[in-house]
């Protein structure tokens, strides 16, 4: 069988302590690599003064964990850069946020480089090569320069945008160009893969197949949608560990017998946090009934500090929590509960239980796997609702949901109000619909039908 290569922006190199904390994109990963053996490539989180002396390598089992340290300029141009300045904002459609700057690019081109000339060694005729994220967009391009003829496969986590959006990068008609020497170019969706196309159709002169194959000049790649998953049955068994545990008795006895709910993501606007905050604010404001009737709970670490727009929300949520709590709070109700820390995956899915509301309203998002989480969480008994916003990548798969278009407060409101008093019979109606969907699509079968096509297409290609 082939050896499996990854490569994605970080690692997640064993360190013998449980793996509690894995999101999605390790685990699928790991499980692959534990399956065909092979190696797994990325940056170890580690800036240095001077350029690396390579790669750092860690083997246990099959798995061969290799990682590179960045100097503090690559790490400011490429990720902090180009990466999360131009792309992240990009392709999330946040136009007014996207930064542009020649000198990033070429940081971001140095990294992938960089990264090419220590992988390409390390590659076996046989081996599959594949590759995560907007971080590494031009990566096949720079390994086919070294000779690479390896089959090599890419998936976005993140959307592909619009044509219109993507034009107005600079840079686009290069990183599409890169893109495509990819044998496999794998989305979240089939609404990225169309965007794709419309792209490539229109702009790069090129032709598409019905099954998604592509032929732009002598390049010919498949571009497919593969909706990543999570690992359904291991988040049942967190649910249910977690349904009574201290953590979870503890928020339980704080909520007493209020309706919770519940929104969990990564402090970053395309999460549409404030937009969510203002619809709940609504919410207490047109139905005033539910007041001391619900808390809404909203866990959100911060991340990606170095970027100055991560600390301008972080204060915009701070202030508007703030408001409603000054606005509608009692002497014994406090309405937000507002959480800027992570927790264990295990308490996520306790407390995800007893919810009565996943409220999932990003503006744009790959895919979501919190709205994942939330239904394999929930149990027959008394199953929760999925309030989800209609650009997440998860609203293609997730039919039970009550979605939302997450920029319209008054309809997040109105879908609160719903979900609140959606009777029991309808909740696990729709409830059983996304759950079925969870079982027979988890992560472990999206990584195999990843890997199956990249497999497969690059074969009959000759490679
Ligand atoms: P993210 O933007 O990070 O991922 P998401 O898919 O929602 O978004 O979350 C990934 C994981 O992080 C989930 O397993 C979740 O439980 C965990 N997580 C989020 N907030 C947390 C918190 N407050 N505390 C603890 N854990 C938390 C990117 C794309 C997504 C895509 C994924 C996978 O932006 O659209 O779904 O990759 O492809």
């Amino acid at each position: 069988m082939s050896r499996l290569i990854v490569i994605s922006n970080r690692v997640m190199v064993p360190d013998g302590r449980r793996k509690d904390s894995a999101g999605g994109l390790a685990v699928a990963v790991q499980s692959a690599l534990e399956r065909m053996g092979g190696i797994w490539v990325g940056w170890s989180g580690q800036t240095v003064e001077t350029a690396p002396d390579g790669l750092h390598f860690k083997t246990v089992g099959n798995i061969t964990y290799a990682t590179l340290d960045l100097t503090e300029q690559d790490y400011d141009e490429y990720y902090n850069g180009y990466a999360n300045r131009s792309l992240w904002p990009l392709m999330h459609y946040r136009l007014d946020l996207t930064e542009f700057s020649r000198q990033n690019f070429s940081g971001y081109h140095r990294v992938n480089e960089l990264f090419a000339k220590q992988i390409a060694p390390l590659l076996e005729p046989d081996d599959i090569v594949w590759i995560h994220d907007y971080h590494f967009l031009p990566l096949a391009s720079e390994l086919r320069k070294l000779k690479c003829r390896q089959k090599m496969g890419f998936f976005l986590h993140i959307p592909w945008p619009a044509r219109e959006i993507l034009l107005a990068l600079p840079n686009h008609a290069e990183i599409v160009a890169a893109l495509l020497e990819f044998d496999v170019i794998g989305f979240q969706t089939r609404g990225d893969v169309l965007a794709f196309l419309d792209y490539v159709i229109r702009e790069a002169g090129g032709t598409a197949e019905p099954d998604g194959t592509v032929h732009v000049g002598r390049q010919k790649t498949k571009v497919k949608h593969f909706p990543i998953s999570i690992d359904t049955e291991d988040f049942i068994r967190l649910a249910n560990e977690a349904e009574n545990s201290t953590t979870v008795n503890r928020l339980m006895n704080s909520i007493g017998d209020r309706h919770l709910i519940l929104g969990v993501d990564r402090l970053d606007y395309s999460k549409g946090l404030l937009h969510r905050m203002q619809a709940f604010d609504l919410f207490l404001q047109t139905y005033p009934d539910h007041k001391r009737g619900v808390t809404f709970m909203q866990i959100a670490p911060p991340s990606r500090e170095g970027v100055p727009q991560y600390q301008e929300i972080r204060h915009e949520l701070e202030a508007e929590a703030g408001h409603i709590n000054g606005a509608h709070s009692e002497f014994d109700w406090i309405p937000v509960r507002y959480l800027n820390q992570g927790y264990s995956r295990k308490v996520l899915a306790g407390f995800y239980r007893h919810s009565r509301v996943g409220f999932v309203t990003p503006l744009r998002d790959g895919m979501n796997l919190v709205a994942k989480e939330f239904v394999a969480a929930q149990s027959f008994d008394d199953p929760g609702v999925l309030v989800l916003s209609r650009f997440a990548g998860a609203a293609e798969e997730m039919k039970g949901a009550l979605l939302v278009n997450p920029y319209d407060t008054e309809g997040m409101a109105q879908a609160l109000n719903q979900a609140i008093h959606m009777p029991l019979e309808e909740r696990r109606i729709r409830w059983g619909l996304m759950f079925d969907q969870l079982i027979a699509f988890d992560v472990h079968r999206w990584q195999q039908n990843c890997i199956a096509e990249i497999e497969k297409f690059s074969r009959a290609k000759g490679r």
